[in-house]
């Protein structure tokens, strides 16, 4: 499955795992989701059950030696930092989601028709990302903590990648966050070398990547090629002319790009991934799990699930280490992470299954894709429904 250094594969996971080195090659960029049912067996992703989205060709990094990410821009002393920099700096161990924002964009799609990958709800992964602080890094050019503008005026850190893509019209994937984010021990933002336990692999970014914790997945650079201060927002195409959340009433005649900010915090999400839409089941007792996040930070306050389509509800228990129960905010609790939720529910007859998430903000989920449908499909976190018929033989 790969050309040249590049992968050209397929776009579902179930072509990945059984394709050869001779099958036919399908796509690209590669994307991948994982089936709902993988997704949720553990609270920690697997990489290979980690989706995959790309916008260019995979890059082939292999001189690890030679490889070196430089720091420019309205700073006093530009550097070029190579691995062995970057692996003396503390190590950081973070427990993050990563979701990207056209995570269940097909539902939202097939209410009214959107542009973009066709996700189903699977394209969010749980992992634990090792690696050197952004903030401890950016101290090397002589930006201190908690730094909201430079000197010289930087108010932005962009991220610029090693992938090219069309999008930037052959340039380089980029993006940026706010100074003061980057700045912050506390945002965790990370340049990560490992990912669960082990080097990044090419899909995910090898050598080198940038997780933004509670931010959609967009601004997690991979392949990080260099950093830049700036003093305004990165100028490119993901940050500026994608990614942003438009209202239900703009379309692709009357968009005017820059009446809207990049797109930065996911709000409250969750999905059931123990059934399929639609699922046959037994009546009587069905379990129904799946996850729950929430951006910035904010913790999964309580889970609701109804047989109804909504009319009655029962609470989900939560957990992120296996039966444990979660509480959201708590110094034990991974704070970046999403929370896995499980609850036993009785099915008499065909229904939909309906699931929603409170952060801890108090922030729920909207009822229908319909209030919040944006054209490019992004930040579907509409309640979850999937539909459940009940079979009373053969089954
Ligand atoms: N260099 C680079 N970084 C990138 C992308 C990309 O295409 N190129 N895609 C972004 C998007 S939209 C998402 S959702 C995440 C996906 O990360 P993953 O493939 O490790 O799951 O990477 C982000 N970082
Ligand atoms: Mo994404």
């Amino acid at each position: 499955m790969r050309w040249n250094g590049y992968r050209w594969d397929g776009v579902c996971y179930a072509v990945m795992q059984n394709s050869t080195d001779t099958a036919p090659i399908y796509k690209q960029p590669f994307n991948a989701e994982p089936p709902r049912s993988a997704l949720v067996s553990s609270y920690v992703t697997p990489v290979d059950f980690f989706y995959k989205r790309n916008h260019g060709p995979i890059p082939v990094v292999d001189d690890i030696e030679r490889y070196s990410v430089s720091i420019s821009g309205l700073i006093d002393n530009p550097i070029e930092l190579f691995m062995k920099d970057i692996w003396k700096l503390p190590k950081y161990v973070v427990t993050a989601t990563l979701q990207c924002a056209g995570n269940r964009r097909t539902a939202m799609s097939n209410v009214k028709k959107v542009r973009g990958v066709g996700w189903d709800v699977s394209a969010i992964g749980n992992a634990v990302w090792g690696g050197a602080k952004l903030a401890d890094v950016l101290e090397l050019v002589g930006i201190s903590k908690f730094t909201g503008t430079t000197n010289s005026g930087g108010k932005h850190v962009e991220f610029i990648s090693i992938d090219k893509c069309k999008e930037e019209n052959g340039g380089p994937y980029k993006a940026s966050i706010p100074l003061s984010q980057a700045t912050n021990p506390e945002a965790d933002v990370l340049l990560a070398y490992d990912m669960n336990g082990e080097p990044l692999n090419r899909d995910h970014g090898y050598p080198l990547r940038v997780v933004v914790p509670g931010v959609i997945g967009a601004r997690s650079v991979k392949w990080l090629d260099s950093i830049n201060i700036i003093a305004e927002e990165c100028q490119g195409f993901f940050m500026q002319k994608d990614y942003k959340m438009f209202a239900p009433s703009v379309n692709w005649d009357n968009i005017n790009w820059s009446t809207r900010k990049p797109q930065m915090d996911f709000p409250v999400q969750c999905a059931i991934c123990s059934l399929e839409d639609v699922a046959a089941v037994k009546p009587g007792k069905v379990k129904v799990s799946g996850y729950a996040a929430s951006g910035g930070g904010r913790g999964i306050e309580r889970i609701d699930v109804s047989v109804d389509g909504g009319k009655t509800w029962v609470e989900a228990f939560r957990h992120q280490k296996t039966g444990v129960p979660y509480i959201a905010d708590d110094m034990n609790s991974d704070k970046w992470a999403w929370v896995l939720f499980e609850v036993i529910v009785d099915v008499s007859r065909s229904t939909e299954i309906v699931a929603k998430a409170v952060d801890s903000a108090a922030n729920v989920q909207p009822e229908n894709v319909l209030e919040i449908w944006n054209l490019r499909g992004i930040l579907n976190t509409s309640w979850h429904r999937v539909k459940v018929q009940v079979g009373h033989s053969n089954m």
